[in-house]
């Protein structure tokens, strides 16, 4: 009995192949899948189907028109059709195909070119790799309110814009790993410094001898010049001099009246511009604080009249403009556009205790280019102040939705 090994795509071509070579006299002893033998098999992974067969003496590969003497095969494979007779023009067909194949092997590139052919199959396997996690990262999150735990709407709820609102969840959207789109403390910390980057801040004041707040009345401003003028004279031990522009002879000036006595520092009434220069000049004080008593904004005399003050001095005098955080979104535009007539440099946020929403102030403060200096947090002199800080407005803006996402996650656990 002599041994050979028939090589093809599947057993049904291994057994065809072996019947035309062999008729039904070979034995069937293994059949078995094998790892691809040629460099193209190699290339595309694909595996081979091979049997093992003995072949009685003298009956190797032969035209075998005859038909079956013995039929070993039927039992043991699928091969059980009944034999039949051999077709030479199925012999010739197989040898022409043998010989194709031959010529194409020979025309494929040598073996040291396998590297670069398998390069760029291996790039796009990469590329395939990355466009299919990018799908996967977008297609995981839109967001949604549900998914960021309704910060959507609680931004909104804060007075924000729609764009401000937009900004915001595309960055968190950005600066988040999607297996954070549903950890709330991850969110809460990543939205509250990219809301803490939106807020303009210079905190304190500024170098300049002469320093006021202005703003309408009602806003704080004495209140405010008092704490700060505390934490000056009293804290820094500071040279300061406290002046109170009364143009209009309201004379409501008691107020800081009292305060200059309780701290030791000097007050003094200025009614008219040239007053006010000549008070300037004369001061031997480190620092100047103004204060004025006023009108509302949309009074246009009392706001030029307020400018002539500051006109009239030598040097130019730092102006913080005083916004109540409990006014309206509309009204905080309009002061802040009613004060550009006297000008002024920076914002201080009164009253942040009496109000629930800052979006509003945060937006103007970035659009009119003006940073807050101060926040004022309550009615108590000199210690409801702090100088501005970015991290603590966006606690502010995002307090309430940290407080009731925290009772949900507390509930759940
Ligand atoms: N709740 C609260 N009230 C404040 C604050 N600042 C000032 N006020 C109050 O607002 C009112 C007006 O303040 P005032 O300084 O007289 O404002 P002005 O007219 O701008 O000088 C007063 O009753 C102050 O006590 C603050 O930060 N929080
Ligand atoms: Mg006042």
């Amino acid at each position: 009995m002599e041994y050979i090994k028939i090589t093809a795509n599947s057993q049904s071509e291994a057994l065809q192949k072996l019947r035309q070579l062999y008729g039904n006299d070979a034995y069937l002893f293994e059949e078995k899948w094998i790892e691809p033998d040629t460099f193209l098999g190699k290339l595309f992974g694909k595996k081979r189907f091979q049997i093992t067969v003995g072949i009685p003496e003298k009956k190797t590969p032969q035209l075998r028109p005859q038909g079956p003497k013995t039929e070993p095969l039927a039992s043991r494979t699928s091969y059980t059709k009944k034999s039949e007779d051999f077709r030479k023009d199925e012999l010739l067909q197989l040898l022409e195909e043998i010989r194709k194949n031959r010529l194409i092997a020979r025309e494929l590139p040598p073996r040291e070119d396998k590297e670069s052919f398998q390069a760029p199959l291996q790039k796009i396997a990469r590329d395939i790799e990355v466009i299919k996690e990018n799908i996967a990262s977008r297609s995981l999150f839109t967001p949604t309110d549900k998914d960021f735990f309704g910060l959507r709407e609680a931004l909104f709820k804060q007075g924000f814009s729609a764009r401000f609102v937009d900004d915001i969840l595309s960055d968190a959207r950005l600066a988040l790993a999607p297996q954070d789109y549903r950890n709330f403390r991850r969110i809460y910390e990543k939205v509250k410094v990219l809301i803490e980057k939106r807020i303009r801040v210079s905190p304190g004041l500024g170098e300049p001898q002469v320093i006021a707040l202005i703003g309408p009345t009602g806003a704080g401003k004495t209140t405010t010049l008092a704490k700060i003028a505390a934490e000056l004279a009293l804290r820094r031990k500071r040279k300061i001099e406290l002046i109170t522009l009364d143009n209009f002879r309201i004379a409501a000036t008691e107020q800081l009246k009292v305060y200059g006595n309780i701290m030791g520092v000097p007050v003094r009434i200025c009614m008219r511009p040239e007053e006010f220069r000549r008070a300037v000049e004369e001061s031997t004080a480190e620092m100047i604080l103004v204060d004025n008593t006023g009108f509302a904004a949309s009074n246009d005399r009392f706001l030029e009249e307020q400018k002539a003050f500051y006109d009239a001095l030598p040097s130019r005098a730092e102006k913080h403009l005083v916004l109540p955080a409990n006014m309206k979104a509309e009204e905080g535009e309009l002061v802040m556009e009613k004060f550009a007539q006297i000008g002024y440099d920076k914002l201080i946020l009164s009253k942040i205790d009496e109000s629930l929403s800052f979006g509003a102030f945060i937006e103007l403060s970035e659009s009119y280019h003006r940073p807050f200096s101060y926040f004022t947090t309550g009615q108590n002199v000199p210690d409801d102040i702090m100088e501005a800080r970015g991290d603590f407005l966006a606690e502010k803006v995002l307090e309430r939705y940290r407080q009731k996402n925290e009772g949900e996650t507390l509930k759940k656990e």
